[in-house]
């Protein structure tokens, strides 16, 4: 009897239970926030990664040579690769063998090429460079003209490391009118680099600007594209129509040496019957001046590598530039007594 009392009191129990809604496991009771008396906890700000920090070792260098004309340009190219070398940079060289338009492709191709940071040109002539100028800006890599100035477009490139090719000009022209100073006539014949090139526009300016002012006569003027060969011809042909010049301005020291070889040829004596002034102050116008053959030579400093690519690393990390950093250069004399001196001790 007492069992099934038991056993009617659990089952009931279980019954009452069941028909209770479940019990669910409730949850921590709510309790209000506190109230925001202390300032709240700053989440983290995402920010920004530090901006890159360039070093030479990390810059792969795009540069475009105008092409192998000369004692000028073997001097800088090798300042280029040889420099690149000691500063263990990346350097990528385009040699453009002296036409425009192969230039203008392999700067179109740097531009290209994602592992070129930045681009350096030596450009063939002043103008042509608008939209490379700008698909470089668009692509995000700077640009730095080295040796020779462009017309115009200062905001698309950092900056223009070269010489002064009208103070060249100039101090060839005051030179000219001292070697002719007393001399009853004054006809001078320029030997003219390739057409559209800065170096042979604006020493055909300077130089016009002092030697005119004491007199000179330039009687003819004609490209002879820098070199030896071409400065010969255009010399030998100027001489078939008359011997009546008294000096002769080469804008670089190779067609210098055409005109002298040609003066020699006509019987002629370079540098006493005829005064020749040249620029750029390289080994041949240093050995031409010890024979005595060429009266003076500027200089035009083509060892620009290393503030070209100091300029190169301060673009890519950001720094503003003058948009022209002009190199600094001599005069060198024939007459000068330490001349044997100053040429064993060049590096070009
Ligand atoms: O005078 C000449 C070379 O750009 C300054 O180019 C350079 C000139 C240099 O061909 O020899």
């Amino acid at each position: 009897m007492f069992k099934k009392l038991a056993f009617l009191i659990v089952l009931a129990s279980m019954i009452l239970t069941a028909c209770q809604p479940a019990v669910v496991a409730t949850e921590a009771p709510v309790v209000d926030a506190p109230a925001a008396t202390e300032a709240p906890v700053e989440a983290p700000v995402a920010t920004e990664a530090p901006a890159k920090v360039w070093t030479y070792a990390d810059m792969t260098v795009g540069f475009l040579q105008t092409g192998s004309e000369g004692g000028w340009r073997a001097a800088n190219t090798a300042s280029f690769k040889e420099t690149a070398e000691q500063l263990g940079l990346n350097l990528k060289f385009y040699d453009s063998q002296n036409d425009l338009a192969k230039q203008v492709a392999g700067f179109q191709q740097f531009i290209e090429d994602p592992e070129v940071d930045v681009i350096i040109m030596s450009p063939l002539e002043v103008t042509g460079w608008e939209q490379v100028l700008k698909d470089a800006a668009a692509a995000g890599k700077p640009v730095i003209l080295s040796d020779r100035r462009i017309d115009g477009f200062e905001d698309l490139y950092v900056t223009f490391i070269g010489a002064d090719f009208v103070e060249e000009g100039r101090k060839a022209g005051t030179e000219m009118c001292k070697l002719l100073e007393g001399s009853e006539k004054k006809n001078v014949w320029e030997l003219v680099g390739n057409v559209g090139a800065a170096p042979a526009i604006d020493r055909g300016k300077g130089f016009r600007e002092t030697a005119e002012a004491c007199g000179i006569t330039v009687v003819n003027s004609q490209t002879a594209n820098w070199s030896v060969v071409e400065g010969k011809q255009v010399t030998e042909a100027w001489l078939k129509e008359s011997k009546d010049v008294q000096g002769i301005f080469g804008q670089n020291d190779e067609m210098a040496f055409g005109a002298i070889e040609a003066l020699k040829e006509a019987g002629l004596v370079p540098a006493v019957d005829v005064k020749i002034i040249s620029v750029d102050a390289t080994a041949g116008a240093f050995q031409a001046m010890l024979d005595g053959t060429l009266n003076v030579t500027v200089e035009c400093n083509p060892l620009l590598a290393p503030q070209v690519y100091e300029a190169a690393l301060a673009a890519l990390n950001g720094e503003t530039l003058p948009k022209w950093i002009p190199s600094q250069e001599s005069v060198f004399y024939m007459v000068d007594p330490n001349l044997k001196d100053i040429a064993a001790g060049r590096k070009y």
